[in-house]
């Protein structure tokens, strides 16, 4: 597929950006200051051996900048990646909002998106597992909005005074600075074993969804309650959902682990070849609306960020579509400069009371001024609105703009009264005006006490193989953990989800669930020292299940972006593989042939074939299935090297579907697969199709039950 460069060029902040580019290709190398360089390999010394002169500008010049090349990294959200693309509208919404980006059905507004892992550092693995942040930049005509959301639709915490506690938790522990991207130590659990709101995200990212196979393959949130407003005035609650083209997919944590040693990057690259490839990711926005006369209808708060509203309950009605479709050109000057924040909204769209949201209103601004260096971060490239700006604030660490003329104050009259404000009528922001009639007071209200039947939903919802991985992470996470009254402490919470679900855990930590469950919460788990904190209500079920938390409820059926290994040696059989790749390669598959070296092969009818990786280079991890065709030169040769009998043991222990041809079915002789030839996604001479239905499934979780005795 082309690189669509027609869309590319349409938008008009990628335009911006042009103006602002550098291109050294044909030119000279010069200082910052222009001048003509000749030497950039010595200093100037006195003598040929020294010692280096202090005159030297030059030497000074290119090391002062390097040292000075680094910023602060993000305090969460450290390690990202980003991508330029368009976002469109399906229908008009002006019944609910007046905001340009949702009553204009022939805009296409430029976006630029961040994702990111939460914990780690900016040079961490990106199959650590975590919340992956998924924040978007609409560059709209009436002013920016930044869409700061997360892959999961709800939050730790329920009110930001608790973010840096959640923060110093879950980072690496203060002392030793272990461990690194992972949350499965001591503090952590420390702290979520007595912060029972904790509770429902917890139980997210015990689920595949923080171990995703892609970043093109997850769903967004924009977790809080947020508010619609039409020309009218009138108030609509809202939650933003974004939904994936591709399908919600994840890879196994034995996967994960071994992905973070073969390639850190693998997100990263995912996301950059993709795009490269012209196989640009999509996403449709879905949105969940409520009458405001609705607010308090429901068995949870809606300002209550701990809780998501059913999808059963409150359908998500599908909007619009975001298309990535541009790489970045700098790494530093978009993706690491990019600065979002919650607060930026436009007519049309405004916040609620959700005392996690308001927090957030202060945290992102204050964080950019020691991350970027001071208030006028909003003239980076990156950051700068598509419209223009004029205010009367100045000065400031770079400055890089010129404002002209004698006044920077209104009123004014020697500046003709300029800028002017705003009428009504030409989209000047008006708050929405809420009718308040409250005392001030340091609390939490007491409809945010259920922290137990959302969790509990979301378990009840999950296949059984889901349901497995969450026990399974639960048991790797806490057995992590050095001490055992904190293991104990989380068991007594977990066997409030489900009672189970703790007894599995338990046994795997060599322990019993504690006994005492008619305690009060606080008191059973140590809670009860702070006196604001609420005693938890009890579990409630307002809905037995909820279809649509769980990963096999995605509608999807394409083998589009998905990698195939072909292992494959001089020799091979290229009818077998030339038919798979003409059917698969239509549909958007990549072929990837896994040689014994580098270079080219040979098929059998003599023509020669790129290879992509050498088996020495590439691990099983790092592919969606495998195909083996005939060949018996090929496969004799494959049989020797025994790294490949260990990647087809990979592929089967992770659930992906194998296709064999001829004398390639010897190599699953010499494997693990030995044994369960006969399994649904284990493909011997059948046709392209039925291997190509396995591999748009994602994995055969079925094979569940066997995969714990392949040794590897
Ligand atoms: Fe953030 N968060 N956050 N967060 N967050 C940041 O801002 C913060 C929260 C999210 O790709 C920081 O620019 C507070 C919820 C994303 O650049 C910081 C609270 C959600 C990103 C910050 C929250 C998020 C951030 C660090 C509780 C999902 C990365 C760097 C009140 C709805 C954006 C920065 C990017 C980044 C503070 C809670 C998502 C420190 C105080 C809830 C996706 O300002």
């Amino acid at each position: 597929m082309a690189k669509d460069k027609k869309l590319e060029s349409q938008s008009e902040k990628i335009e911006q950006l042009k103006t602002f580019e550098k291109d050294s290709l044909g030119k000279v190398l010069t200082t910052n200051q222009g001048l003509k360089v000749n030497d950039t390999n010595n200093s100037l010394k006195s003598g040929e051996r020294g010692s280096t002169l202090l005159e030297d500008f030059l030497l000074r010049e290119k090391i002062t900048n390097f040292d000075h090349e680094r910023i602060p990294e993000r305090i969460v959200h450290a390690r990202g990646s980003g991508a330029h693309g368009y976002f469109e509208l399906y229908e008009n919404l002006e019944k609910y909002t007046k905001a340009g980006i949702f009553t204009d059905t022939k805009r296409k507004t430029p976006v630029f998106v961040r994702f990111s892992t939460v914990a780690g550092s900016k040079g961490s693995t990106d199959l650590a597992r975590d919340v992956r942040g998924f924040a978007v930049k609409f560059y709209t005509q009436e002013g920016t909005w930044d869409l700061v959301g997360n892959n999961m639709p709800i939050f730790f915490i329920q009110d930001a005074m608790k973010f840096p506690d959640l923060i110093h938790a879950v980072k690496p522990e203060p002392n030793n600075e272990i461990p690194q991207a992972a949350s499965a130590h001591d503090t952590f659990y420390d702290f979520v074993s007595r912060t029972t709101e904790t509770l429902h995200n917890h139980i997210w990212v015990m689920s595949d969804r923080a171990i995703p196979r892609s970043l093109r393959m997850m769903e967004g949130f924009g977790i809080h309650t947020f508010r619609l407003i039409n020309k009218e005035g009138k108030s609509h609650f809202v939650k933003f959902h974004w939904k994936p083209k591709l399908g919600v997919h994840s890879v196994t944590w034995d996967e994960a682990v071994k992905i973070s040693g073969a390639d850190s990057d693998f997100h990263r690259r995912d996301l950059w070849n993709a795009i490269e490839a012209g196989q640009y990711p999509e996403w449709e926005l879905g949105l969940q609306i409520v009458p405001e006369e609705d607010e308090h209808k429901y068995d949870f708060d809606l300002l209550d960020p701990t809780k998501l509203i059913p999808e059963e309950m409150v359908p998500v009605k599908i909007v619009g579509k975001m298309t990535l479709n541009k790489n970045p050109e700098n790494f530093f000057a978009e993706t690491e400069q990019v600065a979002f924040l919650p607060g930026h909204i436009v007519p049309g769209i405004d916040f609620t009371n959700d005392p996690l949201l308001q927090g957030r209103l202060f945290s992102y601004r204050d964080t950019q001024l020691s991350r970027l260096g001071g208030p006028n971060f909003h003239q980076i490239p990156i950051n700068r609105p598509v419209g223009e700006t004029h205010n009367n604030q100045r000065d400031g660490h770079m400055q890089t703009e010129i404002p002209k003329g004698q006044t920077a104050y209104f009123p004014n009259s020697l500046g003709g009264g300029c800028p002017h404000l705003a009428k009504m009528v030409e989209g000047g922001f008006h708050s929405y005006e809420e009718r308040i009639d409250a005392k001030k007071i340091r609390t939490r209200s007491e409809s945010f006490s259920d922290h137990f039947s959302q969790p509990a939903l979301f378990y009840r919802s999950l296949s059984s193989w889901e349901q497995q991985h969450v026990m399974e992470a639960y048991s790797f996470e806490l057995g992590k953990c050095k001490h055992k009254d904190i293991q104990e402490r989380m068991l007594w919470i977990i066997n409030q989800i489900d009672y189970e679900l703790a007894n599995l855990v338990a046994d795997n930590l060599g322990l019993k669930v504690p006994k005492n469950i008619d305690k009060p919460i606080n008191q059973a788990i140590g809670a009860d020292a702070d006196p604001n904190i609420h005693e938890p209500s009890k579990k409630k079920i307002y809905l037995e299940k909820s279809p649509a938390l769980s990963q096999t409820k995605s509608d999807f059926d394409t083998v589009a972006t998905r990698q195939i290994a072909v292992l494959a040696a001089d020799g091979f059989n290229e009818n077998h593989y030339k038919t798979l790749a003409d059917k698969l390669e239509k549909e958007g598959a990549q072929l990837k042939i896994i040689a014994p070296h580098g270079g080219t092969i040979t098929g059998d009818s003599g023509t020669a074939y790129e290879v992509h990786e050498s088996i020495m280079t590439t691990e099983s991890v790092l592919y969606d299935a495998i195909y083996i065709p005939g060949g018996e030169s090929s496969v004799a040769w494959i049989k020797k090297i025994k790294k490949y009998i260990k990647f087809i043991n990979e592929a089967f222990k992770h659930c992906k579907a194998i296709a064999v041809h001829d004398e390639g079915e010897t190599l699953l002789d010499a494997s693990f697969v030995k044994e369960y030839k006969s399994d649904e996604t284990v493909f011997i001479n059948s046709d392209v199709k039925a291997f190509r239905d396995a591999i748009a499934k994602h994995r055969n979780w079925n094979r569940k039950a066997v995969i714990d005795q392949v040794p590897v």
